[in-house]
């Protein structure tokens, strides 16, 4: 399994690619073009660039995350065909530079949410956190996502790109009277055309699960379990369509046993990406980001790690979100410190699980 580490392209980012290169054991990082609205296509020459601004660093560039898939294509609209072309042409140009995986997400509207962005710790750090009642007494979806940006400061919060969320109102009557169902045919179109791409250019697609995994604001969403995964898998039967194994989003679930999710689809090989963090759970429907440590969360981060070598990963690992530690000022979760963290305590777990074995 290769370590890896997002990073947001030198212009949206505030960690230098040199300060990525000195974590142990890192072999790339995961990126994306940011500035480029959903449904755009992804030129050659942007790529060349950013592939030679990673390498020429000493990083690999073998995982985007994310090319993000346009409303249109969810919603099921005529006008899907040509962002659908956009994304078929971007696959293409990721192959001539080496990509691997791509995550991306089939959510409507929102990427993953967080009520707070900045909860205070007994330690003096902050981090995310989440809280369903907040998000059930919220009216106006508009006035949540203004307040969310407001708080994220100098730093766009990732997946939630201003085009989209300036439309929100027009977006949610759109989604009115989208079933799951609807949700779920719409991803199988989608699949029909973009995985015999991916199969011929040898680029996996790793869904990213739900976050958190159930419906929020009466949206429709399907992948956030192990049986609705299944059923993702199903509509393309092909190693090319395979998930972004994310304990986070799927664990903040508790009916979700992360290493029985492993086993089940690591044994199929249909897990491209994994995104290790842990979270405490305070009770059904509310938890606050933790560091990686087991027990400062819910996860028994060994056994992630356990399952993950046990079925033979050998995809790309990242440390996902992280607390704001040592007064950093970064973007929401993806601070350079506790990330850092969080990646040299998963390369010890999996230094002693590995010679435990021997
Ligand atoms: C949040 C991320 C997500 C993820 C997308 C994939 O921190 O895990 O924004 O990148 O859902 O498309």
């Amino acid at each position: 399994m290769k370590m890896t580490f997002r990073w947001y392209g030198s212009s949206m980012d505030p960690i230098p690619l040199k300060y990525i290169r000195q974590i142990p054991n890192i072999s790339g990082v995961v990126t994306s073009l940011m500035d480029l609205p959903a449904g755009e296509l992804w030129t050659k020459e942007r790529l060349r660039a950013l592939k030679e601004e990673v390498t020429s660093a000493g990083l690999e560039l073998e995982v985007i995350e994310s090319v993000n898939v346009h409303e249109d294509i969810k919603l099921g609209l005529a006008t899907r065909d040509r962002y659908i072309e956009n994304y078929i042409e971007t696959i293409k140009n990721l192959q001539e530079i080496g990509v691997k995986v791509i995550c991306y997400n089939f959510m409507p509207v929102f990427d993953w949410t967080r009520t707070c962005l900045a909860d205070p710790l007994p330690d003096g750090s902050n981090t995310m956190s989440y809280d369903q009642r907040i998000i059930d007494k919220i009216t106006d979806p508009q006035a949540f996502a203004d307040e969310i940006q407001k708080n994220t400061g100098e730093f766009e919060m990732a997946g939630w790109e201003p085009e989209r969320m300036a439309e929100l109102k027009k977006l949610f009557a759109a989604y009115s009277g989208v079933t799951r169902n609807d949700l779920r045919q719409n991803l199988k179109y989608f699949f029909d055309a973009v995985i015999p791409v991916c199969e011929a250019c040898d680029i996996k697609m790793a869904m990213h699960p739900d976050d958190p995994p159930w419906d929020i604001f009466g949206l429709p969403r399907i992948a956030n379990s192990m049986e609705t995964f299944d059923q993702i898998l199903k509509l393309y039967d092909s190693p090319y369509n395979c998930i972004t194994l994310c304990t986070g989003s799927l664990g903040s679930n508790p009916d979700n046993d992360l290493p029985a999710l492993i086993r089940h689809f690591g044994s199929m090989d249909r897990i491209a990406f994994a995104h290790v963090r842990n979270l405490k759970i305070l009770e059904p429907g509310r938890f606050y980001e933790s560091s990686h440590y087991s027990e400062e969360g819910s996860f028994d981060m060994y056994e992630i790690m356990k399952a993950l070598d046990e079925v033979g990963f050998d995809g790309y690992v990242r440390p996902d979100h992280g607390r704001m530690i040592w007064d950093e000022n970064g973007r929401a979760g993806y601070g350079l410190y506790d990330r850092a963290l969080g990646i040299a305590y998963l390369n010890g777990l999996l230094e002693a699980i590995r010679k435990g074995k021997r």
